[in-house]
C-alpha cells in the first residue's frame, strides 16, 4: 500500500488527491515535526509530502510524485498520452510550478529563512504574481486547462498551491480568472473535496 507523509494543508494535498482519483489505498502519516530524525530518514531534506511506494522505496520531492502517479495510475486519468505535445506541457508546468511557484511560495511564508525578510517577503510576492500572469496568458490561447481541454495533474499541482494565496481567493480571481478557474475546476471534484475535508483540522506538532 502506498503510505503519504503529510502535514495538514500543506504539500501533501495534491498528491493525496492524486490518489484518491486513482482509487489506490494508501496511508496518510501526519508527520508532527519535519525535523524528528525519524522524519530525517524517511525524507533528508525535512520537508513533506514524501511518499512509500506500495514496494516499500520512499520517494521526495512533490512534482516526482506528481508525475509518477500519472503515469503509473491510469484509472485517475491525471496525465494526456505519453510522448504528445500535451504530455510534454504538463512536464513544463509541473517543473515550473516546482521549481518556480512553490518555491516563491516558500520565501513568501518563510521570508526570514532567506534573508531579509519584508524585501524577500515583497519580492517574492511579485515573483508570484509574475508566475501565476505566465499560466493566466497561456490558458488564454490554450485553455480551459494548464495541457488543453483535459484536465492533467498540473492543474491539481496548480490548484493546491493557487489555494495558499493571500490575502484570499476573492483577490486570486479578480486578478487570475482563468487560473483561478482551474482551480474552482479542482476543487469541485469529489477527490478535492474528500481531501479538504481530511486537511480540516489543526495540525498538531510545528514544522
Ligand atoms: N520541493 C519540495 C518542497 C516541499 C516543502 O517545502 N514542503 C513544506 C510544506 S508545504 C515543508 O515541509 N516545510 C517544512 C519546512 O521547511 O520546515 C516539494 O515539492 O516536495
Amino acid at each position: 500500500m502506498y503510505k503519504l507523509y503529510g502535514r495538514k494543508n500543506a504539500g501533501s494535498v495534491c498528491v493525496q488527491v492524486l490518489l484518491e482519483e486513482a482509487a489506490v489505498p494508501y496511508e496518510m502519516i501526519w508527520v508532527e515535526n519535519v525535523r524528528a530524525p525519524e522524519f530525517l530518514q524517511v525524507n533528508p531534506n525535512g520537508k513533506v509530502p514524501a511518499l512509500q511506494l506500495p514496494g516499500g522505496e520512499i520517494i521526495y520531492e512533490s512534482a516526482a510524485m506528481m508525475v509518477f502517479l500519472a503515469e503509473t495510475q491510469p484509472a485517475a486519468s491525471m496525465t494526456p498520452k505519453i510522448g504528445t505535445a500535451e504530455h510534454a506541457l504538463m512536464l513544463q508546468w509541473i517543473a515550473m510550478i516546482s521549481a518556480g511557484l512553490y518555491e516563491s511560495i516558500l520565501r513568501y511564508f518563510y521570508p526570514d529563512r532567506y534573508g531579509e525578510a519584508a524585501s524577500v517577503k515583497s519580492r517574492a510576492s511579485e515573483e508570484i504574481d509574475r508566475l501565476y500572469g505566465v499560466m493566466e496568458a497561456a490558458l488564454a490561447q490554450k485553455g480551459p486547462c494548464l495541457c488543453g481541454k483535459q484536465i492533467s495533474a498540473a492543474d491539481v499541482y496548480l490548484a493546491m498551491l493557487a489555494s495558499w494565496y493571500e490575502p484570499d481567493m476573492l483577490a486570486f480571481g479578480k486578478k487570475f480568472p482563468r487560473v483561478f478557474a482551474v482551480y474552482n475546476l479542482v476543487a469541485e471534484r469529489p477527490s478535492w473535496k474528500k481531501v479538504a475535508a481530511a486537511n480540516a483540522s489543526p495540525n498538531s506538532g510545528s514544522y
